[in-house]
């Protein structure tokens, strides 16, 4: 077999609680961020699908963990709701609780290691009350939140991840509109995302002070910045976007501090967030055991070309513009590069640069629109997804076989989910959910992902 991977390598699916569970009130959950703006801002949805229109996991689970174990995946990465655990943000819905412990037992008993998410980008709407991540309140609350999981979970759970792309509720919720609480606001932003870093901090270091079982990491949605040429303003203006968009989360959860680069380029502008030296300890003193990868696509990133008016507030993209790649291979509907070299060189550079760091593959995927255009005998026949994991995984073999020290893989998604703003937008499911019925077809992708399972690899 041309790519045969080690045995205990994991091929698994990854999903988040907001995208799969629907059951928005039940065992009084409380409103989270998403609930609340989908209650407020019900326009600005994909066809007005919001979080209760998913497949229903709260009540589904033992069905739907059958469905993986048909599959054969041996691992399997959700999040757990803070709103639905802890509708107040503090004291714990013993029913809730009871639920998330029965769905952990389902999957060990399927043979499926439960790698469980705390924060996949929805909040209690108290917390977000209180000031959401710009509030030093709710970093502590979030830690309280993290203690009760692993005392509630530890004898389930071995892989443990603090946040999921974290840098995305900072561009979406702080910059560009496009999660909640959909502000453009630049030192929010900063704030936002240094009490991100310093929540997760403190949650790494409860768990190795206290020697609690198991490893734990982070989800960073790592977008390789490629210059447009070898001139220099190409190149800086790439740097620039890396430091901005990878760099920072990536090297204070690994290094345990922040790339002097940048802490030079927001002083230069006055933009440093408020820190205290007792924070940069915290945070210095926390290491990821592993690192989780969402790779989509790279970013293409060129010197800026127009000059910035004096007016405009300050912005990641005063420095740098990003473009088309001409040429690319696209994924039309979704109008990503499909780019499988990109996955390769993060292993590398994780490899070479940070230590050969224990990492995953925590998200990799195909998000395609109108997909029942391939429906064919009541299946869909998704070729352009099953070339484009292959494709991927061919990419991360090569950087194994090179001594990366990547442990698994994890396709977006098990089942086609609720995608925020984006709804039912992007299908990337290797089953299809039919919306009117709720029921579950597999595709071709989901075959072909049990065949390459059963045999630890593909030619
Ligand atoms: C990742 C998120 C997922 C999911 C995915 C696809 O960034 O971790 O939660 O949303 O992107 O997103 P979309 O449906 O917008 O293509």
């Amino acid at each position: 077999m041309k790519y045969r991977f080690k045995d205990n390598f994991w091929f698994g699916c990854a999903e988040s609680a907001a995208q799969i569970e629907g059951f928005s009130a039940e065992n009084s959950k409380a409103p989270s961020t998403w609930d609340h703006a989908f209650a407020t801002q019900r326009h600005r949805f994909f066809h007005q699908h919001g979080p209760d229109d998913s497949r229903g996991f709260w009540q589904n689970y033992q069905a739907d963990i059958k469905l993986m174990q048909k599959v054969g995946i041996n691992s399997y990465r959700t999040s757990v709701s803070w709103a639905r655990l802890m509708p107040d943000g503090y004291t714990i819905n013993e029913a809730s609780a009871a639920v998330y412990r029965d769905m952990l037992v389902h999957l060990k008993e399927a043979g499926i290691e439960p790698v469980i998410t705390l924060m996949h980008f929805d909040m209690p709407l108290i917390m977000q009350q209180k000031g959401g991540w710009l509030s030093e309140e709710v970093v502590d609350a979030f830690a309280g939140y993290a203690r009760q999981c692993f005392a509630l979970f530890g004898d389930l759970v071995n892989n443990w991840i603090t946040f999921n792309e974290p840098i995305v509720p900072i561009e979406g919720g702080y910059l560009y509109d496009f999660h909640y609480p959909f502000q453009r606001n630049f030192a929010n932003a900063a704030q936002a995302a240094f009490n991100t870093q310093l929540a997760h901090s403190k949650v790494v270091n409860y768990f190795h002070d206290r020697n609690c079982a198991g490893r734990i990491g982070i989800v960073l949605n790592l977008t390789p910045s490629y210059p447009r040429s070898t001139h220099p303003a190409d190149v800086h203006a790439a740097t620039i976007a890396d430091l901005f968009f990878n760099k920072s989360f990536l090297e204070p959860a690994l290094n345990g501090r922040y790339p002097q680069a940048l802490v030079d380029l927001l002083r230069q502008y006055g933009e440093l967030p408020d820190v205290t030296p007792q924070n940069l300890d915290i945070i210095a003193r926390s290491r990821v055991d592993m690192l989780g990868v969402n790779y989509y696509q790279p970013r293409r990133v060129q010197a800026k070309q127009t000059a910035i008016s004096p007016s405009s507030p300050f912005m990641p993209d005063w420095f740098f513009d990003s473009y088309e790649m001409p040429g690319r291979t696209m994924n039309t509907s979704r109008g990503w590069e499909i780019h499988p070299q990109g996955i390769y060189d993060i292993l590398t550079d994780l490899r070479l640069n940070y230590g050969n760091i224990p990492v995953f593959i925590s998200e990799n995927g195909m998000g395609v629109e109108n997909e029942e255009r391939w429906m064919e005998n009541g299946e869909v026949n998704d070729q352009y997804r099953i070339d484009f994991m292959r494709q991927h995984l061919a990419c991360i073999h090569q950087a194994v076989s090179e001594g990366s020290n990547c442990f698994g893989y994890h396709c977006w998604t098990f089942i086609d989910n609720w995608s925020w703003l984006n709804a039912y937008k992007n299908r990337y499911g290797l089953f299809r959910l039919d919306l009117s019925t709720q029921r579950r077809l597999p595709k071709a992708s989901a075959k072909w992902y049990g065949e390459l399972i059963k045999n630890n690899g593909f030619n």
